[in-house]
């Protein structure tokens, strides 16, 4: 196994074992052995999450298991987050983003806003269980060029299409692309609630949103 594997076990398994008081000595030995904090995100501690996620479905872990990854995974983000800021940024496009109605689900969120946030987006950040009407108002008031959804359940996925719906409604939806992300959805369900994109994973996501605001010129 190389450092860099290693490296990444440990960032995963920190996840998984809850190691809140660990978390910080190996993001920051991570950023020290010359680690993206893309890569530590995303081939380490996001994988820890999605074993947290399996043990919880079988029965191993309950929720304050779960309570306590989100914490750990916090905690590293608050050491890898510096890395991935720039200095001065010009920006290049104004995303509004936020979880929908009912559901608190905002680590994934999270990052998608660090990563838009380096790669030169204004991001308007609406928080968690954000309801369509708040989402409507937000693009009024902040025009943006993109609106990005998070859901991380079952049960809340199908409140983006209620949004979708209520921009149209507002005679808004010309004007922004949306885009859709979180664990339980699919490339068809982004197309079937009438989104413009699914983004997969943060980087994914981010690349849309870039692709987007470049062909707009
Ligand atoms: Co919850 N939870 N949870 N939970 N939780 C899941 C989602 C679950 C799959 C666990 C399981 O059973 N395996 C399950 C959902 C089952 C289902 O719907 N089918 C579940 C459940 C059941 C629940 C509760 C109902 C539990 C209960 O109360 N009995 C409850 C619901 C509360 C609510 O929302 N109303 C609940 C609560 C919680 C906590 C609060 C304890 C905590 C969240 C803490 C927090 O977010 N601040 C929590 C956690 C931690 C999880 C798991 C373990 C991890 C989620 C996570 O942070 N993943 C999760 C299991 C899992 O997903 N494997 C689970 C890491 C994160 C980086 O990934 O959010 O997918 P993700 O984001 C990715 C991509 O999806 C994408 O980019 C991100 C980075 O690559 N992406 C976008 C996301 N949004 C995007 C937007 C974009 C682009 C990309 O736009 C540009």
């Amino acid at each position: 196994m190389s450092r860099k594997e290693e490296i990444l076990a440990r960032l995963r398994d920190a996840i998984v074992n809850l190691d809140y008081e660990g978390i910080r000595d190996v993001a920051k030995e991570a950023i020290e052995a010359g680690l993206s904090p893309y890569e530590a995100i995303m081939e380490g501690m996001a994988k820890g999450m999605d074993i947290v996620g399996q043990k919880y479905e079988q029965g191993e872990y309950f929720l304050a298991e779960l309570i306590m990854a989100g914490e750990t995974m916090k905690e590293g983000l608050s050491v890898l987050e510096p890395y991935m800021k720039k200095g001065e940024i010009k920006h290049i496009g104004k995303v509004v983003i936020g979880t929908v109605e009912g559901d608190l689900h905002d680590i994934g969120k999270n990052i998608v806003i660090t990563l838009l946030t380096a790669s030169g987006f204004e991001v308007v950040d609406l928080g968690v269980d954000v309801s369509a009407e708040k989402f409507v108002e937000a693009v009024r008031k902040h025009k943006p060029d993109i609106v990005a959804m998070s859901a991380l359940l079952t049960t809340t996925m199908v409140n983006m299409e209620k949004v979708v719906k209520a921009l149209e409604e507002a005679g808004l939806r010309d004007k922004v692309k949306i885009i859709v992300g979180g664990a339980p959805l699919t490339e068809e369900f982004a197309k079937q609630i009438g989104a413009d994109a699914y983004g997969r994973d943060a980087v994914v996501g981010v690349e849309i949103c870039r692709r987007w605001v470049s062909e707009k010129g």
